[in-house]
């Protein structure tokens, strides 16, 4: 090591060493303070003196009940005081791409609504919207409570208002029924959505969501960073595009395997797994660039799903002209 290098390493450690010591004289002082064992006439002097050190252990102590306590479970959610009882605010991203949502958890529980005849109104926000109860949309205030995740309050609503779209199914159908949803909200998602928008059609991300250039490079950017790291912890991202696509393949095929020509997924009435089948084949089939291998396997290969998305929006999304003009 040089002489000036060692010169800048001593500097560099006796400012450490300061440091530590003004951190350990300030905290004994704290201490001695919340001791009583400073007089009163002192106190000022002494916050004041040891401000910065006080301000350090706050900042400590606030990241460590973060870590504590952040992000896990239920967090608090402000709702309106003036709401209409009975009533469903869904609260999703602002409609986008002629989709009413771009998530297809929020399109499926839309699609629920919409199926057991639910009353409802959405809360539509952009992008860096205030997240529900548990981080995620879509989240709901009924009757002035706030809850999340599109299974867990269609689960909520059986019970509350005894609406079983599943009541005529066999318990094999409910099993049956179970294992799709499930398929598609925990495999065909990552896949077929998460991996295929953020990360192989990043580029066109900001034309779906609608979105200026800034929004796209800045904040979709800081997203699909995230979202790359989630997939790489799920398992997803360590598999080549060629994988991935194929895994997505035999996903849509068993869906369209099992759909046949029945009207609806289960057979001659519409059930809740509509309201996923739905939601993710909508998604996949119009959320995707025509030019991707993705929407080729949903309209060439799989043309009954297809067919199935145009007829569930021609009977219950009248009302949504973007939809209407894509059927
Ligand atoms: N299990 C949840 C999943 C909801 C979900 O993953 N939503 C995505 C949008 S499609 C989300 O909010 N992602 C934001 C994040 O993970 O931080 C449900 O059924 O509602």
């Amino acid at each position: 090591m040089g002489s000036n290098s060692r010169s800048l390493l001593q500097s560099f450690l006796e400012v450490v060493n300061t440091l530590a010591k003004n951190l350990q004289n300030g905290t004994l002082e704290l201490v001695e303070l919340a001791r009583g064992g400073v007089s009163l006439d002192d106190v000022g002097y002494v916050v004041r003196r040891n401000a910065p050190v006080l301000v350090l252990w706050c900042l400590f102590v606030f990241v460590i009940a973060r870590m504590c306590c952040g992000g896990r479970g239920s967090r608090k959610v402000k709702t309106r005081e003036n709401y209409e009882p009975g009533k469903v605010y869904l609260h999703q991203h602002v409609p986008a791409s002629g989709l009413p949502s771009l998530s297809p958890f929020c399109l499926k529980l839309e699609m629920f609504l919409r199926l057991a005849d639910i009353p409802y109104e959405n809360v539509y926000k952009s992008l860096g919207m205030e997240p529900g109860p548990k981080g995620k949309i879509p989240w709901i205030e009924y009757n002035g409570r706030a809850m999340a995740d599109s299974g867990l309050i269609i689960q909520f609503f059986k019970e509350e208002l005894e609406i079983d779209l599943n009541r005529t199914l066999s318990t094999t159908d409910r099993a049956i029924s179970r294992a799709f949803v499930k398929m598609l909200e925990e495999n065909t998602y990552w896949w077929g959505l998460v991996y295929f928008r953020w990360i192989e059609n990043f580029d066109v991300i900001g034309s779906l969501f609608e979105v200026g250039w800034f929004m796209h490079n800045v904040l979709l950017r800081r997203a699909a960073r995230g979202l790359s790291k989630t997939l790489w912890a799920q398992g997803i991202g360590r598999h080549s595009p060629e994988d991935i696509y194929a895994i997505t393949e035999k996903d849509i095929m068993a869906v369209s395997e099992f759909l046949g020509e029945k009207p609806f997924f289960m057979g001659e009435e519409p059930t809740e797994a509509d309201a996923t089948v739905y939601g993710f084949m909508a998604e996949i089939l119009w959320a995707a660039p025509e030019s991707s291998d993705l929407y080729a396997l949903v309209t060439e290969k799989c043309p009954n799903v297809r067919e199935y998305c145009v007829r569930m929006t021609r009977r219950y999304w009248q009302d949504w002209e973007g939809l209407a003009d894509k059927c």
